[in-house]
């Protein structure tokens, strides 16, 4: 399979996330690209498609914002990452506010996400490694592989969060709309919910998004992914969610997943996005699902059985010893 990453990608380099009281070290950090760079071999480097297709997917103001804040964090005498501290949860208005710390309030949802000076490089050439997949896709690849980093499910078309601060799937997703695919589908098998992926497709028909996760009653994201939640259309809700509890085995796994998988299928997609996130394995260090390294290659495979051209679109996975082993197991399926 074709696999494509950018070194440009390393540029991001959290020193560390706040929860639970506690600043800990950063779950998603570079370690993560040795791991995987060495199961998956050689790779190819996008090219570069410039901002119209992030812009399909993101508001112009959030881009620049994303672009800038760690330049006005440094120049509001700060150092380190940028973080936000305050939240406009009632009044999320147009407010056009300046200060550096009420936009980064207002274009964030949580604390695990912060802006380091590489972090819009690291992003940006992200979205353009998942873009130059979806490309050799819609050339005629049965498959490809877009190794993203950092992540991209959790941030929406205005607002970051979750180690995400641009959809790669979305853009993704969105490039193949604008090449003329009619129907796409998005499948999220990460353990978490990919509620920026829904936020950004809640209100369309087209673009079906389909996700297997930690119920949001015990685990992150917690205010989306709940099974409730399934689409704005009043014809018919493009949105599915199949919370499933922790400690989740692949016997029970597997059953989510033909249900996800038989969703795609009355969808009629003409292409398919994954969203691959190797957190469901049982030793990640941040996740409580039970999957084997050995369950990644059945998952891929059932997968497979749709016939359909496929991007696979890295999110997360965070055992670091098993992660290279966890999705070369994946890719191998396809
Ligand atoms: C990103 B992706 C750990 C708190 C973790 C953020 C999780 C982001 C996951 N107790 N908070 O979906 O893998
Ligand atoms: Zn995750």
């Amino acid at each position: 399979m074709k696999c494509f990453w950018d070194d440009r990608q390393r540029a991001h380099v959290p020193a560390g996330e706040f929860f639970n009281g506690a600043m800990h070290p950063a779950a998603e950090h570079e370690g993560r690209v040795e791991a995987i760079l060495k199961a998956i071999g050689s790779t190819q480097t996008p090219a570069d498609l410039g901002l119209d297709p992030l812009l399909r997917v993101h508001a112009p103001d959030y881009l620049d914002y994303l672009r800038s804040a760690h330049d006005q964090w440094l120049a509001a005498g700060r150092g380190g990452d940028a973080f936000p501290y305050t939240f406009p949860v009632v009044k999320r208005r147009p407010l056009r506010l300046e200060r550096i710390d009420a936009l980064l309030g207002q274009y964030s949802f949580d604390t695990s996400t912060p802006i380091g000076p590489g972090t819009w490089d690291a992003s940006y050439w992200a979205a353009q490694t998942a873009l130059a997949a979806t490309d050799s896709v819609l050339g005629g690849e049965r498959t490809a592989f877009a190794f993203c980093r950092p992540p991209g499910h959790h941030c929406g078309a205005d607002y970051l969060g979750g180690y995400s601060y641009l959809s790669n799937a979305a853009i993704a997703a969105e490039h193949a709309v604008a090449a003329g695919r009619k129907r796409v589908a998005i499948l999220d098998v990460d353990y978490h919910h990919g509620n920026g992926t829904q936020d950004i497709f809640y209100e369309r028909g087209d673009v079906l998004y389909v996700s297997i996760h930690a119920d949001p009653v015990m685990d992150y994201p917690y205010y989306w992914g709940h099974a409730d939640e399934r689409g704005k259309r009043a014809d018919h809700g493009a949105n599915l969610n199949l919370p499933l509890p922790r400690g989740t085995e692949w016997a029970t796994y597997q059953s989510a997943l033909l249900q996800a998988l038989d969703r795609i299928e009355t969808h009629e997609a003409e292409l398919l996005i994954v969203s691959y996130g190797a957190d469901t394995y049982e030793g990640d260090p941040i996740s409580h699902f039970n999957l084997k390294t050995s369950d990644y290659a059945p998952m891929a495979r059932a997968i497979a059985t749709l016939g359909l051209p496929t991007v696979v679109v890295m999110e997360g996975g965070y055992a670091v010893e098993a992660l290279g082993a966890n999705v070369a197991e994946f890719l191998s399926g396809f």
